[in-house]
């Protein structure tokens, strides 16, 4: 019989890699196909990222999808898979009454993380060739005391993530409002950073003090290997976007060789079998059912 699949918290599974003297590594996802893959691999959790989940529905990371709609996608992958999905919130989706209401609705599907950003609503995605604005730091870390104060259980996990970088605003200003969301309540904050070197994060890493867990996305600068990362003072890694793109080349090159050859021939080597297919849903478990 198919049984509800259980996970343990975010928090949980941060506490035990810190232990380790370990990362969590997360990986973005923008179903429950990509989050069961990514389990299988053997990552910590799951990143249900904004830029994956408006990408899936051919829309811009602009807060064009509501919060519905990205929780949908949260949850339905959170259901499928033994491991905590953190949940990229964007800006909370408005003001602090729509914070409030966010935290209830994605603490109730299950979701035991959630990765909120300085920037002003509607947002534009961080690596957009454009200025971004930020709230002001007051403002962000209202909407940080509501968030902790709206949530239900003890262990429900808030990341403050700052543009401080994105923003050019220098890693002073990133100090400074990290510390101020810290002190908000934020229980990790996520330092992002589109410069092609890790060197700004790593000057902030070396000022943080491990003060409080730090979250890195290393997009623009990839070679960072997680074991330096741990080293430099970093708690969790978000592969944020690979697997989407991977996921779009492979599909071209797949559907590019099916129309050029005329036939599948060379691509069955390459591409899962039906049976592979058919583990990913657990069909066996299911078809248990039939004589039941
Ligand atoms: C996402 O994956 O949606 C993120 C990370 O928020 S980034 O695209 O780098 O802003
Ligand atoms: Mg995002």
């Amino acid at each position: 019989m198919p049984k509800p699949v259980s996970h343990p918290s975010f928090r949980s599974v941060l506490a035990d890699k810190r232990a380790l003297g370990a990362a969590v590594r997360v990986v973005g996802v923008h179903d429950a196909l990509g989050g069961r893959l990514a389990e299988a691999a053997g990552f910590d959790a799951a990143w249900a990222s904004s830029l994956e989940v408006s990408a899936a529905r051919c829309l811009p990371d602009a807060s064009i999808l509501t919060m519905t709609e990205y929780l949908e996608a949260a949850a339905h992958t959170q259901k499928a898979i033994g491991i905590p999905v953190v949940a990229d919130v964007d800006t909370g989706y408005g003001n602090n009454l729509n914070v409030a209401h966010m935290v209830h609705e994605y603490e109730a599907a299950g979701i035991t993380a959630v990765c909120m950003e300085d920037k002003l609503f509607p947002k534009m995605n961080t690596f957009v060739a454009t200025a971004q604005t930020l709230l002001d730091t007051d403002a962000f870390c209202s909407k940080i005391k509501v968030a902790k104060d709206a949530q239900g259980s003890d262990d429900f996990f808030f990341i403050a993530r700052t543009e401080a970088l994105i923003d050019g605003l220098g890693v002073q200003t990133a100090l400074e409002r990290c510390t101020a969301y810290v002190e908000a309540g934020a229980d990790a904050v996520l330092i992002h950073s589109k410069s092609q070197t890790k060197d700004e994060v790593l000057e902030f890493l070396g000022l943080w003090n491990d003060r409080a867990p730090v979250v890195v996305v290393p997009t623009t600068y990839p070679d960072w290997h997680v074991d330096d990362a741990v080293k430099d003072g970093v708690s969790t890694v978000i592969y944020a976007n690979q697997g989407l793109r991977a996921t779009v080349s492979t599909l071209r090159d797949t559907y590019i060789s099916i129309l050029r050859h005329g036939d599948t021939t060379r691509l069955e080597d390459d591409i899962a079998s039906v049976e592979d297919i058919f583990e990913l849903q657990q069909l066996a478990d299911w078809r248990k059912l039939e004589s039941a």
